[in-house]
Order: C-alpha cells, then structure tokens, then sequence
C-alpha cells in the first residue's frame, strides 16, 4: 500500500503540473504544426534569432513542439558569421540553435550555404581567380554542411541566383565563376550530408513567370546532368490581396521535375499600416491560400514562416512603414491568420 505521504506527494506534483503554465505544451491540442502533421506535412516551422530568446512569451511560443516542429537560423548560418576570416569557421552562434533543435526534437533547415547577401569583408573585398574562387566556395560549403552532418533536415544550398527576369544574378560567384558554382556548392553539400536535402531558394518565384521558368530550366539542367538536388525553396514573403493566382500550379510543376518543395520564409505583409478589417480578413484569407495550396501538393513537405511575431519581424526594416505580416502579432496575441493557416491545413485536396 502506497503510504499517505507519498499519495499527496504525487497529487501534489499532478497538480502542480497541471496548474503550471507549462500544462499546454505538455497536454497541447492544437497548434500550427499539429495541423501540419495532421495534414501529413512533415512540419510547420518558423525562422529564428537566439538573442530574442531572452524574451520569455517568445521563447514559450517558439518551444512549443504544437507550433513549430522545425527551425532555421534568420542569420547565424549565414557566410558572414560562420566563416569570418578566410578560411576560419565559427560555429557558435548556429550551435546555439542547432542546440536547441536537437534537445526540442523539432527538425533544423540549413540556412544558407552561397547567397550574394551578407558576405564577409574578406570575400565581399577580395580579388579571385577562377580556380581561388572555386575553391573557396567548396570549402565554405562542405565545411558548413558537414559541421552539421546528421542534425539538418535541408540545406538551402544556393540562395537567390536569379533577378526577376529570370538572368542569373551578377554577383561575386557569378561574375566569376558563371553558373558553376551552383554545381561546386552542391556537389559539396552532397559529400558533407549524404542525407540532407539540398535545396535552392528563391523569392518571387511563387507564381509562374520569368523567375519560376528559369529556376525549372536550372533544376531541368542540374537533374539532366546528375548534379544532386533534391528540393526547391519558395520563399512567399507575399503582400496582403496578392497571393499569385497560380501558386499551386507552380508548385505542381515544379514538383513534376523530381523535387520536392517546401514553403520557406512565409509573411504576408501590408504595405499600409495600420490595416483595416478587411484587410485583416484578406490576410487570413491569403495565408490559408497558401497554405492550401501545399496541403493540395503532396510533395511540398513543410511551411516556415519567416519569424511568428510582428515584434521581431524583418519587414519594417527592410519596407519602412510597411509589415504586421506575421500569424502573432507585436504582442503575441494570435491574428485571424493564424486561424487561416489551421484553415489552409484542413483543406480538403482539390
Ligand atoms: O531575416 C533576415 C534579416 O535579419 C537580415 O537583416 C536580412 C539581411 O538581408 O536577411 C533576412 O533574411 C532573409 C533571408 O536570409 C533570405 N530571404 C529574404 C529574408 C528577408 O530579407
């Protein structure tokens, strides 16, 4: 017979546990990426700064596995901070989010291997021969992937390759290297993590248009030529009322090259502030448009929304007077997107 003590120890600690604010992710019945999983998608996840961790309603949000059941790193990943000086590679600042990835069990995407973007002075203000280059961009890769080896769901490989009339961007890998650092980069990824899915990633390439056309014809080439690559990435940093019309059909068809896709930096930004309501009701709208359509393809694997909050979103930034993009708003109170998304996953396929 259990002794009086130990029952009211153990009803105690019930209680206690019940009572605590921690009860709903521990009993959690609904959340973004139980809507996911429940739609067969492998998850719903969100981008991620660590110095925002101190915070704590954030960081409540962000563990909850009922929410986000994936993380990328907005920036720790990044050239700038993981190779510094030439040749010297620091991990710091990703471990912490690797870290916590692994002691959470949500799934880690790679963020990002060569993108134009954030670049250190080393590189941005270095002269390089072809072959200097080349080298470069396949150490930088294969040691990045490989320090994480085993923990990265996907990889975005290349990030941003392409202008919106579909050319190649003139960046510094381009302007030297033409278009064969993107076989260099994943080539190197592919040696480092056999198993993580390499992707490229691209904004303005939700839709069809010059953009999608050309990223097809990349991805057509690179399969023709057995050059590993197993996913596209669709950024979707979208504008309230214009979610393109063929959003899912682009997917199809990126799909029916032999890639899986993923949504990857999702918000849905007002280009005014403050919104109105029906603004407000188009947001949701558009967010569960979107959603749908992933919920519609079977190999778009997962939708990341490019931070959850408004208080720590990119957007007013970069688009000054611009934003309130997010499925939480500044004060993490939950918009009618959020219900949009848990909308979009109970979609019935089309
Ligand atoms: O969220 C990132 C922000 O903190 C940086 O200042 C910015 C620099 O350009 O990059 C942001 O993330 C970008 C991502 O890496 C690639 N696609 C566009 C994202 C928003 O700019």
């Amino acid at each position: 017979m259990p002794s009086l003590r130990f029952l009211l120890a153990i009803t105690a600690l019930t209680c206690g546990a019940l009572a605590s604010p921690s009860a709903n992710t521990l009993f959690p019945k609904s959340g973004l990426n139980l809507a996911a999983k429940s739609a067969k998608k492998l998850y719903f996840g969100t981008a991620t700064n660590s110095d925002q961790w101190n915070d704590t309603t954030y960081f409540n949000i962000l563990k909850n596995n009922a929410e986000f059941g994936q993380v990328t790193p907005a920036n720790v990943m990044k050239w700038f901070a993981t190779e510094p000086e030439e040749g010297v590679f620091t991990f710091q600042d990703a471990d912490i989010i690797a870290d916590f990835t692994e002691k959470t069990g949500k799934l880690l995407r790679g963020h990002n291997c060569v993108w134009y973007n954030q670049l250190p002075d080393w590189l941005v203000n270095g002269t390089f021969t072809a072959p200097e280059l080349a080298f470069i961009v396949t150490r930088h890769c294969f040691n990045l992937v490989n320090h994480y080896k085993g923990h990265v769901y996907s990889w975005d490989v290349i990030n941003e390759a392409f202008n919106d009339d579909g050319t190649f961007r003139s960046d510094i890998f381009y302007n030297v290297l033409n278009t064969s650092y993107i076989p260099l980069a994943l080539y190197a990824a592919r040696a480092a993590d056999p198993n993580a899915k390499l992707y490229i990633n691209d904004f303005n390439i939700e839709g069809t248009g010059a953009k999608s056309t050309a990223l097809k014809n990349l991805i057509k080439w690179l399969k023709s030529n057995d050059v590993p690559i197993d996913g596209v990435g669709i950024q979707s940093h979208l504008i309230v009322g214009e979610v393109p019309s063929t959003f899912q059909q682009n997917m199809e068809e990126f799909v029916e090259l032999g890639v899986e896709v993923a949504i990857t930096e999702l918000d849905i930004r007002f280009e005014s502030l403050p919104p109105t309501a029906a603004g407000i009701a188009q947001q949701k709208k558009d967010y569960e448009t979107v959603i749908a359509a992933c919920n519609a393809v079977e190999k778009c694997v997962g939708v990341t929304v490019w931070d959850f909050t408004d208080k720590y979103s990119w957007i007013p930034g970069t688009f000054p007077g611009q934003g309130d993009a997010c499925p939480w708003d500044e004060n993490f109170v939950k918009k009618p997107a959020y219900q949009g998304i848990i909308d979009g996953f109970q979609s019935r396929h089309q």
